[in-house]
């Protein structure tokens, strides 16, 4: 059998389900908890709660905290930025599911926050995990030292982000930039940007040195542009029952995708190539990579 959107043998066994630990569960405590702390309305609460803490991946947090641990780190250093990542995903997701923007109805297999609470309540709830994404940093990051490099970390990622999805929806490209360039701009801010400064920040927590810092951030910047490409050919090739979202939207929408501009088979290529690449660039780092290593090897051949 070979994989869902054709990456090879060792796609076969479906790796749908991420590995469990208890390490990754303690982010959606400390985002439930923080949620639960922080006064807020009621209904706002219940909108940040289902939308945040809903069944999504993890897969940001958990870069911070396998990043932090690639270069000698404990899990417990990394877990405020884990939360935090999350939380300003979560925004993301929230907002682009808007009608103003993608328009969907369907998110995580649920109905996106504007369906179940509202429009208005959709884009406060989006705005409110911005903040207190960053909240949650500047108060409760140790060592305190540490929270300026954080929330900058943090918030470069997240303006990028937003500078993609600008790139993506509203773009005013030159005619002269080729489409395999706009693409890269768009997918290296729009998804890398985030991922990218997922991993410098668990990098930072965990002390990385200067060379272990390079290591890590030329990783994310590698698995962040493979993790859009598979998104990519996951939404010509899978369905929306097993995504949980609405599948062929990028074609429908005639979006730049790799598949639209270099066709299935080089998408496919390019995962590969940037499967190698994140793997080369954790060599330096050893044995204590071994959960980054792991990722990237899910992450090249999920299926939703
Ligand atoms: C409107 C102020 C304003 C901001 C909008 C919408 C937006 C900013 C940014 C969009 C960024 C975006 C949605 C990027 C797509 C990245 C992507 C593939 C998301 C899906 O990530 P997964 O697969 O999702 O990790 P789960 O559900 O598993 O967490």
């Amino acid at each position: 059998m070979s994989s869902p959107y054709g990456l090879g043998a060792s796609a076969a066994r479906d790796r749908a389900a991420l590995p469990r630990s208890d390490r990754f569960d303690a982010v959606d405590h400390c985002i439930a908890e923080w949620v639960e702390r922080r006064p807020l309305p009621g209904n706002l609460r219940d909108a940040v709660r289902y939308a945040a803490l809903g069944p999504g991946k993890r897969m940001r947090p958990r870069l911070v905290i396998l990043s932090c641990e690639a270069v000698g780190g404990r899990c417990e250093d990394a877990l405020i930025p884990a939360a935090a990542v999350e939380l300003i995903h979560a925004f993301s997701l929230v907002h682009d599911d808007l009608p103003a923007l993608d328009d969907d109805d369907l998110r995580r297999g649920r109905p996106t926050l504007h369906r179940r609470a509202g429009e208005a309540m959709a884009v406060l709830a989006g705005d409110a995990m911005l903040g207190l994404a960053v909240e949650l940093v500047v108060r409760q990051m140790r060592p305190r030292t540490l929270a300026p490099a954080i929330c900058e970390e943090l918030i470069l990622g997240c303006n990028d982000m937003i500078a993609g999805q600008v790139y993506d929806t509203l773009p005013e490209f030159d005619g002269a930039v080729p489409p395999i360039e706009r693409l890269r701009l768009i997918h290296r801010n729009k998804t890398g940007a985030l991922i990218r400064a997922a991993c410098r920040m668990g990098a930072l927590c965990g002390g990385a040195g200067e060379g272990e810092l390079r290591a890590i951030t030329g990783y994310g910047e590698a698995i962040g542009l493979m993790f859009q490409v598979v998104d990519d050919l996951l939404d010509v090739t899978q369905t929306t029952k097993h995504l949980g979202k609405t599948a062929g939207k990028d074609a429908e929408q005639n979006k730049l995708t790799f598949p639209a501009v270099v066709g299935l088979a080089a998408s496919r290529a390019e995962v590969r190539r940037l499967q190698e690449a994140s793997l080369a660039l954790l060599e330096p780092l050893g044995e204590t990579a071994a959960g980054l290593r792991e990722l990237c090897e899910y992450l090249a051949v999920r299926t939703k």
